[in-house]
């Protein structure tokens, strides 16, 4: 299976990508993780992205707050898909990177997810792998299942409690 490849542009951005690495694991999707930022070590974001295709990955991931360059730049560097999440790390809450991440230039696209999406950006990764990977559709077929099943888990004590 292709990995994903996924970029922070600081380590204190972490904690979001920890749900995408749970996500990730929860679901037996290889992925390598890495802090190059957009700003800070250009170089190494660049050429982490040019390399990307021929290293296996089959799908980028980048996480970056307040000016968040990181995702439109592996994009710029990249034919592969690139799904961008905005961190919220500064007293903006996160609309500063919201908006630097999904202003992207006509021709090079970047996939955006929600402010802090980290679970939303790997399942859309495993999403475009399950294009060519029947096993891994069927994982997120069940997945989905699941998630429906508690659901209405959670309507069935709610509707026990209010509609006497
Ligand atoms: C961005 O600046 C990073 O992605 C992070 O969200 C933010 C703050 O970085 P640090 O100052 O914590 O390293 O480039």
């Amino acid at each position: 299976m292709k990995k994903v490849g996924i970029v922070m542009g600081s380590d204190s951005d972490l904690p979001i990508i920890k749900k995408a690495t749970d996500m990730l694991e929860s679901l037996n999707i290889p992925f390598e993780v890495h802090v190059y930022s957009a700003h800070r070590t250009p170089e190494e974001a660049r050429i982490f992205s040019k390399t990307a295709r021929e290293r296996g990955f089959g799908v980028l991931i980048a996480a970056a707050g307040m000016a968040a360059h990181l995702a439109g730049a592996v994009a710029a560097n990249t034919t592969l898909p690139v799904i961008g999440i905005p961190c919220k790390s500064s007293n903006l809450d996160g609309m500063d990177a919201l908006l630097s991440t999904v202003q992207m230039p006509s021709g090079i696209p970047v996939a955006t997810v929600a402010i802090n999406g980290g679970a939303n950006a790997a399942l859309l990764a495993a999403q475009i792998l399950a294009v060519e990977d029947k096993e891994l559709a069927s994982r997120l077929d069940a997945k989905r299942a699941a998630d429906s099943a508690a659901v209405l888990e959670k309507d069935a004590k709610i509707s026990a409690e209010f509609n006497k």
